[in-house]
């Protein structure tokens, strides 16, 4: 990180007031009793939906029961179902046993055992289904999605049912057994420390490294994106196909001051049509970057330039507006900062300024900044430094993005300032912005991570939104 923007120092006083300073009931409380109740509500429709399954499933219960008599639990191997593929593309179960899908898409997808009358409901994207496969005898069965269209463009796989009493471990995407079948809990603690020893993994490339701008003689800051289908490296030995700007994910970040003139340069070298919208960014209408409505698509091969003159100091981001669903959480966006967010009276020197993109979807998945954990960067910290963190959604999700050990001042919402308060959980939606300060007032290694458990940890161990604050 560059360009470190540097306040004067104020009376420790005020510091300490600002740091007290707590607003106990703000909307977004309310908000969160109103989600509890919805959790509630879904637990009871789980709940009944078990018991419902079980109820109806007699030949099912028998294989259980066998399973349970040989000492073998059920087993529970996890599918991710998305555009469009089946993950992994062969799924092994042993007899008895039933598929968690979680739909890592953006749209509904299903799983169905051709041949069978066996397939789950719809399933909304990042909602979870499971199919129980103990009717079905031993051998191999092709899976698909059931949405018209979706068989052919890929979501095909083949599911192979053990013997019965067989343990056969599953790794999909070669990283995530199926636990429940016969791992004690040595086993498990050991496969869970070994990811989290890893942190922080090195892996190939770092995204949202800042871009120096070509300063023309007239003043003019441009700044040139080459979109293109690289190979990226979202956790160790996990490399998935993605779409950046110049190479990287996030694409690079991109500061200028208010009232400067700027100049994108969009270079498209993708075998898709592209947009850049700015978002957040005042910019001219004809700018906007929303195909056919503000200008046509860039097509592959096109160049496309993006002139404006922002005066507004924001906290914002560029990312594509076409096929964006695919091509935002794909790797498409990127942090553009116009000037420096005042910042509440008393703040001393950051230490750190960074923005931390989050995303849930596409092939890159749940990630910070580009990266799933043990690849996330942590945050290392001198006990007393002020930080400051710009979290972004580019993602399909909200996020509520929790750190331990020290409370976050949120200091402005997209942008745009607010009475400073303190939160220790940040719920950010997809689009929107929050700035927040961390006073490193605490030594050791703090947990940070999105608080929607599914999004952080699995079976065997913590992935994805998840990072560390370290205070030495
Ligand atoms: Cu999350």
């Amino acid at each position: 990180m560059t360009d470190r923007p540097t306040r004067p120092k104020l009376a420790t006083a005020t510091i300490d007031r600002m740091e007290t300073q707590v607003d106990p009931v703000t909307p977004r409380n309310r908000i969160d009793g109103l989600a509890l109740v919805g959790i509630a509500i879904a637990c009871v429709a789980l709940l009944a939906a078990v018991f419902g399954v079980s109820l109806s499933f007699g030949k099912v219960d028998d294989a259980r029961r066998i399973a349970a008599i040989a000492g073998v639990a059920t087993e529970t191997v996890p599918v991710t179902v998305s555009e469009f593929k089946i993950e992994p593309s062969t799924v092994t179960v042993g007899a008895g046993g039933r598929l968690q899908i979680t739909n890592g898409g953006s749209t509904q997808h299903n799983l169905a055992v051709k041949g069978t009358a066996l397939h789950t409901a719809m399933i909304d994207p990042a909602k979870t289904a499971m199919l129980d496969l103990a009717s079905l005898a031993a051998g191999d069965y092709t899976i698909i999605c059931e949405v018209p269209g979706h068989e052919g463009s890929g979501m095909t796989g083949t599911l192979h049912i053990g013997a019965a009493g067989t343990a056969e471990t599953v790794m999909p995407g070669g990283a995530m057994p199926g636990m429940s079948h016969g791992t004690s809990a040595e086993q498990m603690d050991a496969i869970m420390a070994a990811r989290t020893k890893a942190f922080p993994a090195a892996t190939k490339g770092v995204g949202a490294a800042d871009l120096a701008p070509k300063v023309l003689a007239d003043g003019t800051k441009e700044f040139d994106l080459t979109t293109s289908q690289v190979d990226w490296e979202v956790e160790p030995g996990k490399i998935v196909k993605a779409m950046a700007y110049n190479g990287i994910v996030p694409g690079p970040t991109l500061r200028v001051e208010p009232g400067d003139h700027v100049r994108v340069v969009l270079h498209n070298k993708m075998d898709q049509s592209t947009v850049i919208h700015f978002h957040g960014i005042d910019v001219p209408n004809a700018m906007d970057g929303v195909p056919d409505i503000t200008q046509p698509p860039v097509k592959p091969g096109e160049t496309f330039t993006y002139d404006f003159t922002p005066k507004v100091p924001m906290v914002g981001l560029y990312h594509s507006h076409h096929n964006g669903q695919v091509q935002v959480p794909d790797g498409l966006f990127g942090a553009f900062y116009v000037g420096h967010m005042t910042l509440p009276a008393g703040t001393p020197k950051l230490a750190q300024d960074f923005p931390m993109i989050l995303n849930d979807a596409g092939t890159i998945g749940f990630s910070l900044n580009g990266k799933s954990f043990p690849a996330t960067a942590p945050v290392v910290a001198k006990l007393g430094d002020w930080i400051k963190v710009d979290y972004m959604n580019e993602g399909l999700m909200i996020h509520p993005m929790h750190l331990h050990g020290v409370p976050q001042l949120v200091i402005a919402k997209d942008g745009y300032p607010q009475v400073p308060h303190l939160e220790d959980t940040i719920l950010v939606a997809p689009g929107e912005r929050f700035s927040v300060l961390i006073h490193a007032t605490a030594p050791g290694v703090w947990a940070w991570h999105c608080h929607i458990l599914t999004h952080a940890e699995r079976e065997d161990g913590m992935f994805g939104m998840v990072t560390a604050l370290v205070v030495k």
